[in-house]
């Protein structure tokens, strides 16, 4: 009985691990989209984002656009310096791959004057001592899926043992 009690709560931790390093699709504006009625200011408040989730920006093509830029450029709102990434498909999703602030824009005349602005501060994955390595590169995001990988593999070895044995 013991026995049954112990292999339950380790299948308990490993489909939380597990959970953990699944992504997760932010629908930024949730079902308004990415759109001039919306306070993004409060919507990027209600959720923690982790290295690894993705936003995904959702509007008519044309109508609006997404910028990602700088704190300075968000805080001034002129993107003709500043810019880091442009979007405008109309369906963009942003992979958050790095432990840093992001700042999202969108440069139609007036539109991030008017509120279509906001900051997202991306923490590294919440598994504890992951020695995420704070200086920006383009591996880092790489590095990180490489750990949640082995994290994975690691988990489902767990299981199977528990089931094999
Ligand atoms: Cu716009």
């Amino acid at each position: 009985m013991e026995d049954k009690i112990g292999r339950l709560i380790i299948l308990i931790m490993c489909c939380s691990i597990l959970k953990g390093a699944v992504s997760q699709v932010y629908s930024v504006g949730d079902e308004s989209g990415w759109s001039s009625e919306v306070d993004y200011g409060s919507w990027s408040e209600k959720y923690n984002f982790t290295v690894g989730d993705v936003l995904e920006f959702t509007y008519n093509k044309g109508q609006h656009n997404v910028f990602e830029v700088t704190e300075s450029t968000y805080r001034t709102c002129d993107a003709s310096s500043g810019v880091l990434a442009k979007y405008e498909s109309g369906d963009d999703k942003v992979e958050l791959t790095e432990s840093k602030k992001y700042w999202f824009i969108c440069n139609v005349s007036g539109h991030c004057l008017g509120g279509m602005r906001f900051g997202v501060d991306v923490k590294a994955g919440n598994t504890s001592s992951t020695n995420l390595d704070p200086t920006p590169s383009a591996n880092s995001g790489n590095a990180f899926d490489t750990w949640s990988l082995g994290l994975r593999i690691f988990a489902f070895q767990l299981l199977l043992r528990l089931f094999c044995d």
